[in-house]
């Protein structure tokens, strides 16, 4: 943990549906359009390629109200932490809605911004840490190795998919190529993870290796392909991506 504090864009991921354990509180189930989980991100650029959503089953999750009438679903940690920052209903106090463990919440479907997929699912990923974050995170298999090896799991693990109720449907999305990063070419978590033999995201040592490896080489050399700064480098438009996210009201900063 450094001094300075680390700057997050929080993605709003959208319930589509609410699953039964978000139903059972009346001031959450009476705003079934405004549900929101919330994943904390420093790539903004990346979100052109989302897959999916990963909550860690074990953890402890709470919804809170926003200060525009929302409601957001994070850890308890995330919540104090966005109280202090003007981002709920009521300054520097949590009021938590309700109460909920991650595996109540598999397999929810959501509408997430910029991806080309309409809807996309929570699932399972052991090593989200409960420290870090809103303890969700959005998943881009293109560009992140801990993503990518964490999908490919669930795919070829049917034993894993039914400890937490997810279909081979909920499983069913290609990485999208959004950038293209020399030598890695424009599906780079995927290239790495097959170059350095990467079977499961248990391989934590190759993983941080990976995650090292590909992560300044697409900062600083990788290019777009999506979107409105389509052919624009990534270190010139991370910015303007986040921009364009608070605008439209699908992201808010976030600091711990
Ligand atoms: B990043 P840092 Cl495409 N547990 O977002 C585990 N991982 C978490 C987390 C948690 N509680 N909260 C956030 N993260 C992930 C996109 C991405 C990310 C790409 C490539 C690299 C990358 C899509 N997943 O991060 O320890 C989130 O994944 C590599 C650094 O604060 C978040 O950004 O540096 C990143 O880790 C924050 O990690």
């Amino acid at each position: 943990e450094g001094v300075a504090p680390q700057e997050y864009t929080l993605i709003k991921m959208r319930v589509q549906q609410l699953p039964p354990a978000l139903q059972k509180v009346k001031a959450v189930a009476s705003k079934s359009e405004k549900v929101f989980l919330v994943a904390a991100t420093l790539r903004p650029e990346t979100m052109y390629g989302q897959t999916n959503c990963w909550l860690g089953p074990d953890l402890r999750y709470i919804a809170v109200e926003t200060r525009t009438g929302e409601v957001f679903i994070s850890t308890k940690r995330a919540a104090r932490n966005m109280a202090y920052q003007g981002i709920l209903a009521k300054d520097n106090v949590v009021e938590p809605l309700l109460e909920v463990k991650g595996h109540e919440l598999m397999g929810v479907k959501l509408a997430a911004p910029l991806t080309s997929y309409k809807t996309i699912y929570t699932l399972p990923m052991l090593t989200v840490k409960e420290d870090k974050g809103t303890g969700v995170v959005t998943s881009v298999p293109s560009d992140a190795p801990d993503d990518y090896a964490a999908l490919v799991d669930l795919k070829n693990k049917p034993a894993l998919r039914e400890k937490y109720g997810i279909s081979e449907a909920m499983v069913a999305f290609d990485p999208i190529p959004i950038i293209d990063v020399p030598e890695y070419g424009n599906l780079s978590a995927p290239t790495i993870c097959e170059s350095m033999g990467i079977k499961s995201q248990n391989d934590r040592d190759l993983l941080a290796e990976a995650k090292e490896k590909v992560y300044l080489k697409s900062f600083y050399e990788g290019v777009l392909l999506v979107g409105d700064f389509k052919g624009k480098k990534v270190q010139d438009v991370k910015k303007s991506v986040q921009d364009l996210l608070l605008k439209e009201k699908e992201a808010v900063m976030y600091q711990e």
